[in-house]
């Protein structure tokens, strides 16, 4: 059967108001990029004139400004879940009646879409980079939901994308894990262990339509680590070196999970840089340029993806070289990268970014103040509560100091104390392994806690130990910094006498 091809404007037209849409690509790679920016037209032309249009939309993790910026700006997206980090998504996400967002683990959404809870997907919009006749296709630069939504749309959207000149063949493994209660081991042993297939098949009788599109995936490039990135990069460095010489990490080290931003790029700087680390794997979420250049040095070995989350110049570079890439590199979809399962058995050492801390070692990686959503949870508690070693890094402070991000007590957990083994900051790195309650504060605030804060911190914790108890708190001063903060603006005038009797 032939498939036609389409505008993306009439692609657009094939979705109606209320469709769940699906598409594939995490962050913004392998995400649409021409079907949502018509999509986001189709809802202006139609709001204009009276006329209601938004979709729910569902998508491997965070996107682009193609999908969520367009969809947002133009207020057609009612329900978004798991992950966004676009501006204009986001000041939607955090007003009462912009978009009703729910946060999910990024290895979740495939499996609870199969198990049914959130309602069919009407359509999904995949990006391939190769396709034939009967719905074999190559995807692109990221997986994200691909196979399942693939599997489970009533209709699918292709966007072609003719911007890669080499072929991404070889390098995808889609699979789609059977479903409780038939659901068996995930064969992975090791970073490298292809499962599954490298072309995805989709049901051709599904395919409504092929949207050509030539647009790159638009990543600017990561700023060279600062030196407050630096120190901390520095610190964690450290820190591991000093753990492989004890012998708690193997010898032959262990495979990496890094997040996203400049904190991680610069660990795995510093981690390539220090002749001490072994060469080592990945198994992680996204790739940043970081990880390119340390393959090419010959210090990362392989990695496991779900996406090349590479900047537009070093996508370029990854193009022209992508030989000498290919049996270094396999994308899988985000359950897949991921699954606490494998994450458990590879035993990994999973690096990830907090916006606060509190002393005993509770983090909250999603919202400010405890109420405005920042992005979402995305992989990191897939990971950290299954990793080996789960390292949490912060600088100490914030805004000029106006922010201490080491409290009492954060304002929202996502990741709890009984998931985080190291937390790091510029100043030093506590290692809460073994410690009791009081003992992860005491290490918290002499090895983390910024010197501008480390005095008041101390006279909370003298404060709360007062009341007794496992995990000392007092309940009326626990956010007495947060308060300092919406009242004064800084949280360096808090003022506990009130609450010394
Ligand atoms: O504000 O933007 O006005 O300058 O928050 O802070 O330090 O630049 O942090 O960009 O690395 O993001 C946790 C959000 C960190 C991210 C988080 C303010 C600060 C600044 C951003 P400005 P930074 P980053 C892999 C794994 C969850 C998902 C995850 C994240 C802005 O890493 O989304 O880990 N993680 N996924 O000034 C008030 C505080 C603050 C604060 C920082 N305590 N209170 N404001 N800020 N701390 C990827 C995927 O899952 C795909």
């Amino acid at each position: 059967m032939s498939i036609p091809f389409i505008t993306a404007e009439e692609a657009a037209a094939i979705i109606k108001n209320g469709d769940t849409v699906a598409t594939s690509g995490f962050t913004a790679s392998g995400t649409p990029k021409v079907v949502t920016v018509a999509l986001a037209e189709r809802a202006r032309a139609l709001h204009e004139k009276g006329e209601p249009f938004k979709i729910n939309l569902f998508t491997g993790a965070s996107t682009n400004d193609h999908v969520d910026g367009e969809l947002a700006r133009a207020n057609a997206i009612a329900k978004r879940t798991p992950y966004q980090s676009h501006k204009d998504c986001r000041s939607l996400v955090n007003s009462t009646d912009g978009i009703s967002y729910f946060d999910a683990h990024l290895s979740h959404l495939s499996q609870d879409l199969r198990y049914g809870f959130y309602g069919d997907i009407d359509v999904a919009i995949i990006e391939v980079t190769e396709m034939s006749p009967n719905g074999e296709v190559i995807l692109g630069a990221g997986l994200g939901m691909a196979p399942t939504i693939a599997h489970l749309a009533k209709k699918v959207i292709i966007e072609y994308s003719s911007y890669y000149h080499n072929s991404f063949r070889g390098f995808h493994d889609n699979y789609i894990p059977l479903d409780p209660p038939n659901r068996r081991e995930i064969p992975i042993y090791r970073p490298s262990d292809r499962i599954g297939s490298t072309v995805l098949k989709i049901d051709p009788k599904k395919i409504v339509g092929v949207v050509p599109s030539n647009a790159s995936e638009s990543i600017k490039p990561f700023t060279a680590p600062d030196e407050l990135t630096q120190r901390i990069g520095d610190n964690i460095c450290r820190f591991l070196v000093d753990q492989l010489r004890k012998g708690e990490i193997p010898k032959e080290f262990l495979p990496i999970q890094s997040g996203v931003g400049n904190v991680a790029n610069a660990v795995l700087y510093g981690l390539g840089e220090n002749p001490e680390i072994p060469r080592f794997e990945m198994y992680t979420e996204v790739i940043q340029d970081a990880v390119m250049a340390l393959m090419e040095e010959g210090k990362c070995r392989f990695a496991s993806t779900c996406s090349l989350t590479f900047s537009d110049d070093a996508m370029l570079h990854f193009m022209e070289n992508i030989d000498f890439f290919r049996d270094k590199v396999l994308m899988r979809p985000g359950e897949i990268s991921n699954s606490p399962e494998v994450v458990r058995r590879l035993g990994l050492i999973a690096m990830n970014t907090a916006l606060e801390a509190d002393i005993y070692g509770n983090v909250n990686s999603t919202h400010v103040l405890g109420t405005k959503m920042m992005n979402g949870i995305g992989g990191s508690a897939d990971f950290s509560r299954n990793a080996y070693l789960s390292i949490f890094s912060c600088p100490s402070i914030q805004k000029g100091g106006k922010i201490s991000t080491i409290v009492p007590m954060v304002s929202h957990v996502d990741h709890s104390e009984h998931s985080v083994k190291i937390i790091a900051t510029e100043q030093g790195v506590a290692d809460l392994r073994g410690l009791d309650p009081i003992q992860r504060a005491q290490t918290m605030i002499e090895n983390c806690v910024h010197p501008m804060y480390k005095e008041l911190m101390w006279d909370y914790l003298k404060i709360a130990c007062k009341n007794g108890g496992h995990t000392p708190h007092d309940l009326r001063a626990a956010f007495a910094f947060h308060e300092a903060l919406m009242e004064k603006g800084d949280m360096s005038l808090v003022d506990f006498a009130e609450y010394d009797k």
